[in-house]
């Protein structure tokens, strides 16, 4: 009977996700792990309709935001296993899969937008290896604007939120809570609200736009911008999903992705803009870093990224040295 009941959502699943009647359109489901309001769940919904439009209606992708299909972590092997034909994840949460996924989520190895395409461009042969390795290829990604420090008090060094509780998202992010002295307890977006409030976490290190959407001024006080690094999502595709079909379908699919992964880049920059004035305008304090925060973080942005290295030197060390040629 258990085994009946976890079957049910994978089987509900594969009646449904292939033929819908009558016009023999394939019908696939994509979960994303974060709400609408959310720059990478609106590229994800015009992604689908592009597809759809493009393919006269052939393809008809369906997508599942803010992890309402499935919870976050469960998406990669959700894509992998053919239990969905396609999905949308953060690259960190994956860092335990392959430290290559880590180069999403090192403080200061690249802290603006330029230097993050670099360093995409860089991890990017290695990436694909790995997913294709896991049966999945890689359609396209999306940045999050950079990453920076909230508090509930004004920080101007490590020293002042030593022994509080910070919020982790990916293995790098536990690693650096550790460092800087604080206790790493893992929060997905939709739980940060409430663990706030519930003195579950005392600070984070997210996007203007995660504390936007979730009403940081509700629950803390203090914007730092130390803009540490510039992660992003990637939405993979199952590899055997994606061979079935027809070559022109497989091109509208890469061309609608390079189209999103375009609008991505180009559009995060206003989106920081935005959703840090909306910090801003509720009332949190946005500030730049001091001087000495910045330097005790960069310390530990260095020991990371040698941490980092010494995991596969043979796989990481070319691509830091083409990074930063
Ligand atoms: N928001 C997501 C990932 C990075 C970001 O800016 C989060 O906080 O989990």
């Amino acid at each position: 009977m258990k085994l009946l009941k976890n079957l049910m959502p994978a089987l509900a699943l594969s009646i449904i996700a292939f033929w819908t009647h009558p016009a023999l359109a394939t019908k696939w489901h994509m979960p994303t792990p974060y709400g609408d309001a959310n720059l990478p769940t609106k590229i994800a919904y015009d992604f689908a309709e592009q597809i759809k439009q493009a393919s006269g209606g052939k393809l008809d992708i369906k997508v599942h935001s803010g992890a309402s299909l499935m919870k976050h972590p469960e998406i990669p092997r959700a894509v992998r296993t053919g239990q969905v034909q396609l999905g949308e994840v953060f690259i960190g949460i994956m860092g335990n899969t392959h430290p290559i996924f880590k180069h999403d989520n090192i403080p200061f190895l690249a802290t603006d937008y330029v230097q993050a395409q670099k360093l995409w461009q860089a991890a990017k042969p290695e990436i694909e290896k790995q997913l294709s390795k896991e049966g999945m290829i890689l359609l396209y990604t999306v940045p999050w604007p950079a990453q920076s420090l909230y508090t509930k008090k004004p920080v101007s060094a490590l020293a002042d939120i030593k022994g509080t509780k910070m919020r982790a998202y990916s293995p790098s992010t536990s690693r650096l809570a550790d460092l800087m002295n604080t206790t790493p307890t893992t929060v997905q977006v939709p739980d940060i609200p409430q663990a706030f409030s519930t003195g579950i976490i005392d600070a984070m290190v997210t996007s203007p736009s995660t504390g936007a959407n979730g009403q940081a001024w509700d629950y803390l006080s203090h914007f730092t911008e130390i803009k540490a690094w510039i992660p992003k999502n990637f939405v993979v595709v199952n590899k055997r999903a994606f061979k079935r079909l027809d070559k022109a379908l497989q091109q509208t699919i890469l061309d609608a992705a390079a189209a999103a992964e375009a609008r991505g880049w180009t559009e995060v920059l206003d989106q920081e803009a935005k959703d840090t004035k909306t910090l801003a305008d509720n009332g949190i304090v946005v500030s730049k870093p001091s001087k000495q925060l910045l330097s005790e973080l960069k310390a530990i942005g260095v020991t990371m990224t040698e941490e980092w290295k010494k995991e596969n030197s043979q796989a990481l060390e070319p691509i830091l040295k083409a990074y930063k040629n």
